[in-house]
């Protein structure tokens, strides 16, 4: 991510206008699920909140990303996730839970209940985006396998498969990528397992079968294509902590007021928002403080950043 910081310069084109008419189609089929009745807000807010989560473009989403297990290029995941075979695919999920074992994604997808989820998402280089997600709660993953009453956080880990991933023969990480939660915000409803995109099956590029979505943290936490769950009482290995924990602190939510060592987190690029657009100011939790603030009440934010 930091490595490719310059990178992100060069997708900074305008709009067509065909995408933005296709866009307001999106936005006039989705309108009954922005809100999620999660933020309570009033109709001035929620006109503002309305304008604001305006999807970005399938194009856009599927095409700039980051998944460096393909590359660390914005576009190298689009090019290369096509060869991960997604199909079988299965969760571990184990430590402190009643009911450890692999779950096959048939299993899951039987169990749980799909729904659209529309976020703003933030990556940790000052770019953002609105992605219609379809997905589940992790908490009733959690339940299915039953957490233990001494689980404090939870780990993740992804796919790691040389054979299908050609950017992890570059050294970039400590593979495979993986992150981790406390349980309370595991738990917490904004915390999603997404399975689609745009009412779609989830592109590779974007961490098919089954990626993890935390709305208000730094995107790098949302966990792609992901393999292993496991219930600790430990704070998990988190690849980009491990690798710089000057830079990518454990928490990693989205603070405008506590700067990247190399670069300010105060604003951000929406990308998509065309060549001449002016950045717009970074918010607290990435716009979730009503919702997730609570979680940190009498932590200090730059400490635990
Ligand atoms: N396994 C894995 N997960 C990952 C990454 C990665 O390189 N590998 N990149 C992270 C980062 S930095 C971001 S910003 C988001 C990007 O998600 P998107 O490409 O679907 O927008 O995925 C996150 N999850
Ligand atoms: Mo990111």
């Amino acid at each position: 991510m930091a490595n490719r910081w310059k990178n992100d310069l060069t997708r900074a084109d305008a709009t067509p206008y065909e995408a933005f008419l296709n866009r307001r189609q999106i936005m006039a089929g989705l309108g009954g699920a922005i809100g999620l009745g999660l933020s309570g807000v009033g109709s001035a807010a929620a006109a503002s909140e309305t304008a604001e989560l305006e999807p970005n473009t399938w194009e856009e989403v599927t095409t700039y990303c980051n998944f460096y297990e393909f590359g660390t290029g914005k576009g190298d995941p689009a090019a290369y996730a096509g060869q991960m075979t997604t199909s079988p695919w299965s969760v571990e999920i184990d430590g402190l839970v009643d009911r450890p074992g692999s779950y096959s994604m048939e299993q899951i997808l039987e169990a749980m209940t799909l729904e659209e989820r529309i976020y703003r998402f933030r990556c940790v280089e000052a770019w953002s985006m609105v992605i219609p997600w379809q997905g589940f709660e992790l908490a009733d993953l959690l339940d299915l396998a039953g957490v233990q009453s001494e689980a404090k956080y939870v780990a993740f880990e992804t796919l790691y498969r040389p054979s299908e991933m050609p950017g992890t023969a570059y050294r970039v990480l400590d593979w495979p990528y993986r992150e981790g939660l406390r349980l309370d915000e595991a738990r917490h409803p904004l915390t999603i397992m997404a399975t689609g995109i745009f009412d779609k099956p989830l592109p590779n590029q974007n961490g098919a079968p089954l990626r993890l979505v935390v709305p208000w943290k730094y995107g790098f936490k949302s966990i792609k294509s992901v393999v292993r769950i496991t219930l600790t009482d430990q704070e998990p290995h988190a690849s980009w902590n491990v690798a710089n924990p000057r830079e990518y602190g454990f928490y990693s939510n989205v603070n405008p007021n506590v700067s990247h060592p190399r670069w300010s987190q105060a604003s951000e690029r929406r990308i998509g928002g065309g060549l001449f657009a002016r950045r717009q100011p970074t918010t607290m939790f990435n716009g979730y403080a009503d919702e997730v603030a609570s979680l940190y009440e009498g932590m200090d934010l730059a400490k635990f950043f």
